[in-house]
């Protein structure tokens, strides 16, 4: 591709927590990239995935949720890596659930109304929505806002609007040569990656509490012909936390391995050899420098 055709721009993905920003990211690059769950604040830290075609370049930036309630120095690290993807992208695309705006996406709007740059609003979750003629007051609304240029309803999970998601994407990209080859899929090193499936297994088996005070450190990381042994830590608050994840006899810890060891095969396509190892960092979620040494820098 001549390089003087090329298009390539920055997208921010942004909105309130659980709108569903990592799934439509994942089905973007038709591969998981960025964790999700049905608990909100899955996602900690802004991570790019590239949408390469042709002479197409777009640079999504998933981001952390976007919320008021900043109870410990975690949350505020989360929402500022977020914001911070307001100001150095070509264009922002905000999602908003099916069904009505709420509160939560006032909040998120009112940032976005003060940056200029094109925006588009994605209405997230349309399968959600049996009668498609529901959608209407909720995309008027939208447009009498008079901040977007696209308004587009997307089911990521049914594979709905995606395609024409990422069509109105590429056209409003500016002329530029591209950033990364067009094999790169993210920015990010496995180990990154690796860390985050655990995670995400953590967010899924565990109740409400646990997930937002854990999180999971690679220690070693070694990959030979056959297999890649990968040791990771586990690390939680409290030591009731550790026991819970844990499990009976560890059955917890083992239904965790099992399943993070499945995906990260997946992901490295190599045989994997997964040690996981629960340790308590008391008051890690409010303690930045504690946060620092867990890699939240
Ligand atoms: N029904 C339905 N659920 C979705 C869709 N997209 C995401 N979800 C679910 O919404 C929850 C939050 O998704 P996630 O991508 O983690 O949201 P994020 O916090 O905005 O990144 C998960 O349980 C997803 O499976 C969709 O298109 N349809
Ligand atoms: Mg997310």
């Amino acid at each position: 591709m001549f390089e003087q055709q090329q298009k390539c721009g920055y997208v921010a993905l942004v909105g309130r927590p659980n709108v569903g920003k990592s799934t439509l990211l994942n089905h973007v690059l038709g591969q998981k990239i960025s964790i999700t769950s049905r608990k909100p604040q899955t996602t900690r830290r802004n991570l790019i995935g590239v949408d390469t075609v042709d002479a197409n370049q777009a640079i999504y930036v998933d981001t952390p949720g976007i919320h008021q309630h900043i109870e410990r120095e975690l949350n505020r690290y989360m929402v500022s890596n977020a914001t911070s993807a307001l100001s150095d992208v070509d264009l922002l695309v905000v999602l908003i659930e099916a069904g009505k705006i709420q509160d939560g996406d006032h909040h998120v709007l009112k940032l976005l109304a003060q940056h200029d740059m094109p925006k588009f609003a994605v209405i997230s979750k349309v399968d959600l929505i049996k009668d498609k003629t529901a959608l209407l007051p909720q995309m008027q609304a939208l447009h009498a806002m008079g901040l977007f240029d696209e308004i587009v309803p997307v089911s990521a999970l049914k594979k709905d609007g995606v395609d024409s998601f990422r069509h109105h994407v590429f056209q409003r990209l500016p002329m530029r040569k591209h950033f990364f080859a067009d094999d790169e899929v993210t920015d990010q090193p496995e180990r990154f990656l690796v860390a985050e499936i655990v995670r995400e297994k953590l967010m899924r088996q565990l109740g409400d509490e646990i997930p937002h005070s854990s999180t999971v450190v690679i220690e070693s990381f070694k990959q030979n012909e056959k297999i890649t042994e990968i040791h990771a830590d586990i690390y939680v608050e409290r030591d009731g936390q550790k026991r819970i994840v844990i499990g009976k006899a560890g059955a917890r810890m083992k239904l965790i391995g099992q399943e993070a060891r499945k995906d990260i095969e997946h992901l490295l396509d190599h045989k994997v050899m997964l040690h996981l190892w629960v340790k308590v960092r008391k008051g890690w979620t409010n303690n930045v420098g504690q946060m620092k040494h867990l890699g939240y820098d």
